[in-house]
């Protein structure tokens, strides 16, 4: 039988350090389990180290490892925005954190499950995930206060948003992609909240986790940016989203004076907005 052909991003910020192994080990990894049918995409922007020369490097050596660059910071969200555009010809689309904190053999028993779900969603807080290493504690409290929004803002029923590995069905992606902006860490809410309201099949499914340190979130003016976008997405299904337009520009001045790249414009791609 043919395995289904599978896109696997990895959005890259200055990862010279994470990147490498992470690359090499699911290379090494799909070569022996999924030898055709499947890429890797790695989306590099806004870096200033060596990752874009690695990734260049390693896609040499194996050419099923594609990169793209983008120099304006767009964040992990953009980076999953842009990756998710270039899924065509693929059934189903993955990602992971380039620092390989769920690694090659627990990522592919997500892609197993896809053949049920149009989604499955990577998770640490489900029985059967094994955490090698915990994040520190700050993290992991501000990950459950975060949580806490989550639910109470948008019913998702999903105990681990935020897990940096998830599969999906390209069909899935194709409902979806017009509905996608949050450009910062917070764009997997919008993600599953928009495969929500697609009607789309989920489960969350346990994962092996490491934490890796080099992490790119700055825990104050990340974890404020994510609540601002999460009730940002909030608004934008709310009736109240055509009055906020005269507060764009206050919007985007927090967003740059957070350091984080704003919500990308929604509906060119023609969805509808409530409004
Ligand atoms: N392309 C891109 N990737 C980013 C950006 N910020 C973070 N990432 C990537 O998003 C992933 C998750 O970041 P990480 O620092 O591991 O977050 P943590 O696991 O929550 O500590 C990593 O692959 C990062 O390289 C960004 O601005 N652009
Ligand atoms: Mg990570």
């Amino acid at each position: 039988m043919r395995r289904p052909k599978l896109l696997l991003l990895i959005p890259a910020h200055n990862e010279e350090k994470r990147l490498e192994p992470t690359l090499r080990s699911y290379a090494e990894y799909a070569r022996n389990h999924y030898p055709d049918n499947f890429e890797i995409l790695v989306v590099v922007n806004g870096s200033t180290d060596r990752t874009l020369d690695l990734a260049r490097k390693i896609s040499q050596e194996a050419p099923f490892i594609r990169w793209i660059d983008i120099p304006e910071r767009i964040g992990k969200g953009g980076a999953l925005i842009e990756g998710l555009k270039r899924s065509e010809g693929f059934d189903l689309v993955g990602y992971v954190d380039a620092d390989g904190a769920t690694g090659p053999e627990s990522f592919f028993k997500l892609v197993e499950l896809c053949e049920k779900y149009d989604c499955v969603v990577g998770s640490r807080r489900v029985v059967g995930s094994v955490i090698h290493q915990y994040q520190p504690s700050h993290r992991q409290l501000a990950s459950k206060v975060f949580h806490f929004l989550v639910e109470l803002l948008f019913h998702l029923g999903i105990r681990d948003t935020q897990c940096g590995a998830k599969v999906l069905r390209r069909s899935a992606v194709e409902k979806v992609l017009p509905w996608l902006h949050i450009a910062d860490m917070a764009f997997d809410v919008n993600l599953l909240y928009a495969l929500k309201r697609a009607g789309c099949s989920m489960i969350e499914a346990p994962v092996e986790w490491t934490d890796h340190i080099g992490s790119k979130v700055r825990y104050f003016r990340t974890s404020l940016v994510m609540f601002l976008s999460i009730v940002r997405l909030r608004l934008v299904y709310s009736p109240f989203y055509c009055w906020l337009g005269p507060l764009r520009p206050i919007e985007g001045w927090i967003y740059k004076a957070l350091q984080n790249p704003p919500p990308r414009p929604m509906g060119n791609t023609g969805a509808k907005r409530p409004c």
